[in-house]
């Protein structure tokens, strides 16, 4: 068995939801923020067994798309404390992140 831990745009989430319900791959989501732009994301932890694995990575791959956001650099005071303007960067976002880990047991009670 694995966990898989993919992070996704909240964009991407809804469809990626419904169609692990229709594939009977149980899931959990949660409400995450990036630690980059500090927006919103979404964040699924499943659990499945290993032959089942690269099925779910497809999926995750499938409904994930990038995107470019704008964030804007924290102002810089120089020693005169002086700020100079800040001005809005381009940043490519996602697909997804995704991690694949073993797992040594699973239980539910
Ligand atoms: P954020 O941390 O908000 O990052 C959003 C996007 O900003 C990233 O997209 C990347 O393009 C850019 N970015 C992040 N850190 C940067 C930096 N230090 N300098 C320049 N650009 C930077 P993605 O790479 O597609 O990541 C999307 C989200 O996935 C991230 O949101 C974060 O929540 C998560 N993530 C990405 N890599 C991760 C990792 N190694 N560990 C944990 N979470 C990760």
């Amino acid at each position: 068995m694995k966990l898989i831990i993919a992070i996704v745009q909240d964009k991407d989430a809804s469809q990626l939801s419904d169609q692990f319900i229709d594939a009977n791959i149980r899931a959990t989501k949660l409400s995450t923020t990036g630690g980059f732009l500090k927006s919103g994301n979404t964040t699924y932890m499943i659990g499945i067994d290993d032959q089942r694995v690269d099925e779910v990575l497809a999926m995750i791959k499938e409904a994930s798309h990038s995107r470019e956001e704008f964030m804007t650099p924290p102002v810089n005071l120089d020693a005169s404390m002086e700020g100079t303007t800040a001005y809005p960067v381009k940043v490519q976002v996602g697909g997804a992140t995704v991690f694949v880990m073993p797992i040594e047991k699973f239980q539910q009670f």
